[in-house]
């Protein structure tokens, strides 16, 4: 049921009364009474807190200057970025670049943003982007998980992948920049990325999606007999693969338990296909079981092979023992441990059915006591196209239904007697999203702390939602109030291409610094260049010509509202040329750019931060450089002049 048909009236036409009304009350928000439709159609003018309580649901207008109470990451999508906004405003708060280019903070022009792009690129991959501008322009970011200590969040990371690329980045959120990425030999795509909970991050693990040759280099082509998909381990702190497991299938999402000892994957075309109809062709798939302490010790006692740089072990087939294959119905796709910590929910996307497993029961499966099968403690039929799975840690599910556009909420307790034979009914209510959700998330609810206030619908369709912008439609978020029995949409906004998945983190956890730290190893090359240049970055403005090599110069600029340090340079035609901006200013978001017209240069280089830009001067002429962040009253006239003289005929 929709808040539309409880009310008997439409959106649009709720808005329209209430604007009128609050025009009359004065002080109520539309859109505090719009959420509340039941509340005002019941008892006239209300206020927010009464019309909420009247509804069961909490506040969720947050007014100007007031603070959100949760942190959401959302995946930037084949946007490639992590966006960060406010719950319950959904304002956005701020963009972090990762495996895009971007323009305002120069992601992949600084040196500094170029050496993490670059530095855990495969030799394979260095070679071919050679000629391409040496770092790849695009990424498909599904996946956005923050680093856990003791089964909830801890504030030191967010992780996330690359299925494009094949890559996994990690974020700092003391400072919400991207500081690693590495791209996983072996493997082609990674898809599903979550975290190990417990004891803490620890591993990051990442789903190899496709299968190719382990060779993939022209020797073997059209042998999918000789395909294989790879699921990873990465060490969250040092972000080196700590290991690789060969499987059966393509991996699709992943998760972990809450005791240290397993991570499981969805698995679909258990068939290896390579054509739709082959991948379709069997009735089941699997859950896959990794056996963490098993892999361990293979890792430890060297079995399996090296394989560029990375211990390869083969956890294929019936009975080995490091991994597990759980049949369950053709295609599930996500897959989600509840805040119990005992149970586990596989999707089944392509069955209307959804798998629950009792984690507790894998020990005797790996002795061989049970069979796979024997780990299944419900399967309710919930509808058609479930994808996604979060929980409000009262003992309920909420299931995104793509094909039926809902989401249907469900107690598990009641789904386990139900499979048990009992005449009970698990679903407690369909609500319709706008439309075809994909993932959906709840606050905290992949922590031990989920606390059961708000849901998010990530729906990949909006299609009559908002303003018509041509054919390509924005996609479609819905915050959910699920703090009372029945779950209410109380926003909708649309997002672009396009958050697969989201995280929602309770502000506590994350404590963000305010400025730079000048020992911020972000920007260590240049501090240790500058040492060895006899500059002091923090007051010297200087143009370096390195005695080595004269074709190189390095022009070190402070900036500080409204001026840069140095109101021209000199360089000539043809030298490479590294600029660093050091902004010496303390005061809070004051940050200033650093742009060079016509050379295709800008970055941001906020408080107590340096930045650098290395690029060939091959232009001759008079070329105005200008802080392009508007920092001062005098921002327009804070510029210089870069003379490139030309080189002599
Ligand atoms: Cu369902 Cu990539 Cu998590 Cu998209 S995945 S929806
Ligand atoms: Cu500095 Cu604008």
């Amino acid at each position: 049921m929709t808040e539309e048909t409880r009310t008997g009236l439409n959106r649009r036409q709720l808005l329209g009364s209430t604007m009128a009304l609050a025009a009359g009350a004065g002080t109520v928000a539309p859109r505090a009474l719009l959420g509340a439709g039941a509340g005002l159609v019941a008892g006239g003018i209300a206020t927010q807190a009464a019309a909420q309580g009247e509804a069961g649901g909490q506040p969720y207008h947050v007014g100007p200057g007031e603070l959100d109470e949760y942190y959401v990451f959302l995946s930037g999508g084949h946007s490639g970025e992590v966006r960060v906004v406010g719950a319950p405003s959904m304002r956005e708060l701020i963009r972090i670049p990762v495996f895009n280019r971007e323009s305002a903070t120069g992601w992949g022009q600084t040196n500094e943003s170029r050496k993490i792009l670059t530095d855990g690129l495969t030799p394979e991959t260095r070679a071919y982007l050679e000629d391409k501008g040496g770092i790849y322009l695009n990424g498909d970011a599904h996946h956005p998980h923050p680093s856990f200590t003791d089964g909830t969040y801890d504030g030191r990371y967010l992780f996330i992948n690359d299925k494009a690329n094949t890559r996994v980045a990690r974020i700092r959120l003391d400072v919400m920049k991207t500081d690693k990425i590495i791209q996983l030999p072996n493997q082609h795509t990674v898809h599903g990325l979550r975290v190990q909970k417990y004891p803490r991050t620890g591993y990051v693990f990442a789903n190899g999606e496709d299968g190719v040759p382990l060779q993939n280099d022209g020797s073997v082509l059209d042998d999918p007999s000789q395909y294989y998909s790879i699921f990873s381990a990465i060490d969250g702190d040092t972000m080196e693969v700590a290991w690789q497991i060969i499987v059966d299938g393509n991996l699709d999402n992943v998760d972990a338990d809450y005791q240290g000892k397993y991570a499981f994957a969805t698995c679909y075309n258990s068939e290896k296909g390579v054509t739709l109809p082959e991948m379709m062709e069997k009735e089941q798939d699997w859950l896959t079981i990794f056996n963490l302490k098993a892999i361990e010790d293979a890792v430890a006692a060297g079995e399996g092979q090296m394989l560029n740089g990375v211990r390869v072990l083969d956890g294929r087939g019936e009975n080995n023992k490091l991994t597990r294959y759980i049949p369950v119905s053709n295609g599930p796709h996500g897959i989600n441990t509840a805040p119990d910590g005992i149970h586990i929910v596989a999707n089944g996307k392509l069955a209307p059915t959804v798998t629950v497993f009792d984690v507790r029961r894998f020990d005797d499966l790996f002795a061989g006591k049970i069979s796979g099968r024997d780990c299944v403690v419900a399967e309710p039929e919930l509808g058609l196209g479930p994808l996604h799975t979060a929980y409000d840690g009262r003992g309920n599910a909420y299931t995104t239904l793509f094909i039926d556009s809902q989401v249907c909420k469900w107690n598990i307790e009641d789904a386990i007697r139900a499979y048990n034979g009992e005449q009970v009914d698990p679903i407690r209510q369909k609500l319709d999203v706008h439309y075809q959700p994909g993932h959906n998330h709840t606050s905290m609810g992949q922590t031990k702390e989920a606390d059961g206030k708000w849901l998010i619908s990530l729906n990949k369709f909006s299609k009559d939602r908002f303003l018509n912008v041509g054919p390509l439609k924005p996609e479609c978020d819905q915050l959910i109030d699920i703090s009372g029995d029945e779950m209410r949409i109380v926003h909708d906004n649309p997002t672009f291409a396009e958050p697969h998945d989201a995280t929602i983190v309770h502000a506590s956890k994350i404590n963000p610094v305010h400025v730079w730290d000048r020992n911020d190893p972000f920007f260590a090359d240049a501090v240790k260049q500058a040492e060895a240049d006899g500059i002091d970055l923090t007051m010297d403005s200087e143009v370096i010509r390195d005695a080595a090599d004269p074709s190189k110069v390095r022009v070190y600029m402070t900036s500080s509202a409204p001026a840069f340090g140095l109101d021209s340079f000199n360089v000539r035609q043809g030298d490479e040329v590294t600029v660093y901006i050091t902004n010496i200013d303390e005061i809070e978001d004051l940050t200033h750019g650093f742009s060079i017209v016509n050379y295709g240069i800008n970055f941001e280089v906020a408080p107590q931060a340096t930045a650098s830009v290395t690029f060939k001067a091959d232009r001759p002429g008079v070329y105005w450089y200008y802080c392009s962040w508007f920092c001062h009253a005098m921002h327009m006239e804070m510029k210089g002049r870069m003379l490139v003289e030309p080189a002599s005929a």
